[in-house]
């Protein structure tokens, strides 16, 4: 007799075998009989999460380290919840699964022709399929037994090679039900590169890196979502070119490296970033995206940049298509384009700040005093908030050490991606968060899972009191003049440190580098639950790299 699985089990195994060792998940009546007679009898530990959101963001977390992240939630009422975080991962190309537990066949046709409906329907099967059409690789049903392995390999597969979320919807009554076992392994389906493409990229950048005085690498994000680390340092290496990187890439390389300069992000860069970027007379943006973030005040210069992305190159007015990424490194590398001669490089300066115990706390301040703390076990997480700008000056000396969703820019993602980011990292790694007060009130409930699962991430929270980056971007005079702020982006004043008496982790409030040194060492020395620091800085105090548009 055939070996045989259920669709309950053969989900399981296929999640496990791309490495997934946590699932997010709330709970739900037509989610948890696959919760509790197949993921918990499993290796895959189940993280009980209390919203929806948080649980795609801890995912969103999990999967950046990992490279696969997963959520389970119930129809409608719980994955509609779950629609920003996956959004998110979308468009960071950060690659998540999406269970979500369906009404059974019956209930769905007795719906549909009748109008009785099952709690959580909307409007009938389609509802949660197109909701998540547009912002996943793959949306499928699981609605029978014969193609439920076809199209959960599917869907895997698609989650694993483009690195983005998808969709699998699971019918309650489908989990118990005999279906074929697993066949082999599923592996990313690699991008393919046409010869004739690939031949004249390398040759025509092979070129411009010959002539160039001073060429540049600028390291982007996909280096680290196609898992190019390691191919684009040689390249670096073999061809002594300093490189930058962006805010979405901070720290994919080491930013210890002898060739690092800085990170390019328009007018808040580093003077040495900046300087080297205008001056150079060839740049190769590897994975580069181009986002309004990286781009701040400031414009590349297209006719000396040639953009290596995902699946083609752009150079100037010349395109060419279906050039993979890391064909295209292999590809130099194999060149063996002869070195460039050693120049001395100037680099991004970091300065030890010497700070009165007793003095008051700014923005700059703050990341000026937390740089001592920073080392190649930490691993960083920013909000989209005034932290993009301190951290990006940040000196990260661990490769990968820095997580940041600055594309999407959804406040609240990183204290709750801690979660997973805390389940997924190196044992000696420790998680320290920057979050603005204002992105922190979206997801604080994070607290919750952290503490009941013993996760220690450090959350900085910096109590401005205001939406200060909102205020920034609609008018930032208002930071260096007595006008008030918008009354959009005052916030209600919560007692943030007093959330650790409610959730049973560790709290601290500071206004002093002195109290702020004592709450460190206090955090650090907790390893059993998260501790929250609130670091209350004055409302118009903001980092020195933002001073630019400010004035
Ligand atoms: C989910 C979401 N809602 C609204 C916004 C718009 N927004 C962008 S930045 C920001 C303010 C962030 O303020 P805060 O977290 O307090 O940090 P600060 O800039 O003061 O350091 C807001 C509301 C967003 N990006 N994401």
């Amino acid at each position: 007799m055939s070996e045989t699985s259920t669709v309950g089990k053969y989900l399981v195994d296929r999640l496990s075998q791309l490495g997934l060792g946590h699932l997010f998940s709330i709970a739900g009546d037509y989610s948890i009989d696959w919760l509790n007679r197949y993921v918990t009898p499993s290796s895959i530990e189940i993280i009980e999460e209390v919203n929806e959101v948080n649980a795609g963001y801890a995912a969103d977390g999990y999967a950046r380290l990992r490279g696969i992240g997963a959520l389970c939630v119930t129809y409608s009422a719980g994955a509609l919840c779950a629609v920003n975080a996956v959004a998110g991962a979308y468009a960071e190309k950060v690659p998540i699964v999406l269970i979500n537990g369906t009404p059974s066949i019956q209930k769905t046709i007795v719906f549909e022709q009748t109008g009785f409906s099952a709690h959580h329907f909307i409007s009938g099967r389609e509802t949660d399929m197109q909701s998540f059409e547009h912002i996943t690789a793959a949306t499928v049903r699981i609605e029978n037994p014969v193609t439920a392995p076809m199209l959960i390999d599917y869907a895997l597969t698609q989650c694993v090679s483009q690195r983005r979320p998808v969709y699998i919807e699971l019918l309650q009554d489908m989990v118990d039900l005999e279906c074929e076992p697993p066949k082999g392994r599923l592996r990313p389906a690699e991008v393919l590169s046409d010869p004739g493409s690939l031949e004249e990229s390398i040759a025509e950048i092979r070129t411009a890196l010959e002539h160039a005085e001073n060429p540049l690498i600028w390291v982007g994000v996909e280096v680290d979502r196609l898992g190019l680390q390691e191919k684009t340092l040689s390249l670096i290496r073999q061809l002594n070119i300093p490189f930058v990187t962006e805010l979405l890439s901070k720290a994919v390389l080491s930013e210890d490296d002898e060739l690092f300069i800085g990170v390019l992000d328009g007018q808040a860069s580093s003077e040495a970033a900046a300087d080297l970027a205008r001056d150079s007379d060839f740049i190769l943006a590897l994975g580069v995206w181009l986002t309004d973030i990286n781009s701040l005040g400031w414009s590349p210069d297209y006719d000396k940049t040639a953009f290596a992305s995902f699946d083609a190159v752009k150079f100037g007015t010349r395109f060419s298509g279906q050039v993979a990424l890391e064909h295209l490194v292999d590809g130099l590398l194999a060149a063996k384009i002869p070195p460039k001669a050693w120049k001395t490089l100037t680099k991004t300066t970091y300065t030890v700040p010497s700070l009165r115990t007793s003095g008051e706390i700014t923005y700059q301040g703050f990341y000026d005093f937390m740089q001592q703390y920073i080392n190649r076990h930490t691993l960083i997480g920013a909000d989209a908030s005034m932290n993009y700008f301190g951290s990006l000056l940040l000196k990260v000396v661990g490769a990968g050490g820095f997580v940041v969703q600055s594309s999407y820019s959804s406040i609240g993602y990183s204290a709750p991606a801690a979660t997973g980011l805390c389940l997924a990292k190196r044992p000696d790694q420790r998680v320290m968060v920057f979050s603005g007060d204002g992105g922190f009130q979206m997801t604080a409930q994070c607290l919750s899972t952290q503490t009941r699962f013993g996760l220690d991430p450090i959350i900085f929270v910096i109590d401005n009191g205001v939406y200060g980056v909102e205020q920034w971007l609609a008018d930032a005079s208002v930071f260096h003049s007595d006008e008030p702020f918008y009354r959009s982006c005052l916030l209600h004043p919560w007692n943030y440190s007093r959330l650790a008496e409610v959730f049973g982790c560790q709290g601290w409030r500071v206004d002093t580098y002195g109290g702020l040194m004592d709450a460190v060492a206090g955090a650090m020395a907790n390893t059993r639950s998260p501790s929250l620091i609130q670091v209350v800085v004055p409302d118009k105090s903001i980092p020195d790299n933002a001073n630019w548009k400010a004035r």
